[in-house]
């Protein structure tokens, strides 16, 4: 089948989106100028453009294509269940089939009791749940008065009021007024730009230990709970020091506090283990979950509490006066479900924990010699490099942020997708990706490499700065 044929030409769309589309996390008259790329098709990790360019998605789509494109098994569910039931509510002492099944299949693959789940579409309104959730739940137990939640800087847990201001970007907090109160900030494990002299592992200890002094400062009896992304995604794949989780751990264990693990986007496999918790040894209270819950062919998250959470929803907590129309849609829960049986029964996980996880691991630590690039990291199936004009020193660049782009606009061109954030170039695409298309993929962002350097010489960008 031709898809283009179904298109107008491409200018002709990318007029039509610029008079009457405003796009989430864009600068609209910079995108009207050059106008939209349009993706009108895709089939396994590859994507394809409104001109017919092939494109490898080496972040799939947001972060959320875990099985790849292109599985006609779960637009047959999707089909299935609207012709027998396309919509119908869980509120008011109501469930149904699909929503129950897949209820029963997150408690079964998340780890220890986290048995119960909270449905929302998607990870921003999952985390806004979790505020509720957290303060009701301390309420419940007759402290009304812990309610303020520990997050990071450069976390991000959301666009919506409340998960932006859990989040720690500073751009988003300068619009809008936020953060709302009962937020607090502390400091990412970021050791390649904050760690100075210390070891990674002397680094992990201390940023973990800003929780406790952070608690210790609002007083323990105040604090609700701590949320934090098992890696941060967003905020440039800032893969934690081997220390700082189980520290984090310890500190949760001793205070009086809820542990929320935010795996939107380490969850379903990402870093190589069904859930980011197993991959760093964390035991979470609660857990947010999103995008590869159902391979972002429909939009579905949630919130899974523990025992322990749901026994009081369940003994004293009343009513949860709190929901969505979509909490728990049929169609969304039914692809969710095809969406994780395939990802069990194709191995898709222990592929990428055993064998495409490793192999990226090793072809992109190879990008470390290359000499834009001072650090080279991953996680399973999620990797970032740091662009610097000074290997030894860390250094960032004079201009920060004016690397980025240059990168990002040769991979393009180049038929990759890598994200920038600042100067570090990330990936993280599907899950299925193979070996072959991972050596794809390095060469493709190696020749990007090699362009922004000669790109960035001739225009004088290569100056250190100082952090
Ligand atoms: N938590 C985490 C950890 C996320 O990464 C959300 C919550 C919010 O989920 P929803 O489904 O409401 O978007 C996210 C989303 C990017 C990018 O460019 C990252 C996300 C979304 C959009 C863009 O890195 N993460």
């Amino acid at each position: 089948m031709d898809h283009l044929s179904n298109h107008p030409e491409t200018a002709e769309m990318q007029e039509t989106d610029a008079a009457h589309h405003l796009h989430p996390f864009t600068d609209t008259a910079a995108l009207n100028e050059k106008g939209a790329r349009i993706i009108t098709s895709a089939k396994g990790v590859m994507l394809r453009d409104s001109d017919g360019r092939q494109v490898l998605d080496g972040m799939a789509g947001l972060w959320c294509v875990n099985i790849g494109y292109g599985r006609n098994e779960l637009a047959d569910v999707a089909a299935r269940q609207m012709r027998e039931l396309p919509y119908y509510n869980t509120f008011f002492q109501t469930s149904h089939p699909a929503v129950i099944k897949l209820a029963e299949r997150i408690a079964q693959l998340t780890p220890g009791d986290l048995n119960r789940t909270f449905f929302s579409c998607g990870g921003s309104d999952a985390n806004d749940t979790n505020i509720r959730l957290v303060r009701h739940y301390w309420a419940s137990l007759g402290k009304p008065e812990k309610t303020v939640i520990i997050s990071r800087t450069n976390a991000y847990h959301g666009s919506a009021i409340g998960s932006a201001s859990l989040g720690g970007m500073s751009a988003m907090h300068a619009q809008g007024g936020l953060p709302i109160p009962g937020i607090s900030h502390i400091a990412q494990p970021y050791w390649y730009a904050d760690g100075g002299d210390l070891s990674p592992e002397e680094y992990g200890l201390v940023a973990a230990r800003a929780l406790e002094a952070e608690i210790e400062r609002l007083g323990e009896a105040n604090v609700a709970a701590f949320i934090a992304e098992p890696v941060q995604g967003a905020g440039g794949v800032i893969v934690p020091p081997s220390t700082y989780w189980p520290e984090i751990q310890r500190i949760c264990d001793a205070h009086e506090i809820l542990l929320i693990a935010d795996e939107v986007i380490t969850g379903f496999g990402r870093t190589g283990n069904w859930f980011g918790c197993q991959t760093y040894g964390i035991r979470p209270d609660i857990m947010t979950i999103a995008k590869g819950l159902s391979s972002g062919y429909q939009p579905i998250g949630g919130s899974v509490v523990s025992e322990k959470v749901a026994a009081v929803f369940a003994q004293t907590g009343g009513e949860f006066a709190h929901g969505y129309t979509y909490s728990g849609h049929p169609v969304a829960a039914a692809v969710a479900l095809e969406n994780l049986r395939i990802l069990d029964e194709e191995h898709i996980v222990e592929t990428v924990g055993a064998d495409t996880g490793p192999y990226l691991e090793q072809r992109w630590a190879g990008l470390a010699d290359h000499p834009l690039v001072g650090q080279a990291r991953s996680s399973g199936m999620m990797a970032a490099i740091e662009m610097t004009p000074d290997k030894s020193a860390r250094a960032p660049f004079e201009t920060p942020g004016s690397i980025g782009p240059i990168c990002r606009d040769f991979c393009i061109e180049n038929g990759l997708v890598m994200r920038h954030v600042g100067d570090k170039m990330i990936i993280a695409p599907p899950l299925v990706i193979s070996r072959d298309e991972i050596d794809q993929l390095i060469e493709k962002a190696v020749k990007s490499l090699d362009q922004t350097l000669a790109a960035a010489t001739e225009q004088g960008l290569m100056k250190p700065g100082t952090r």
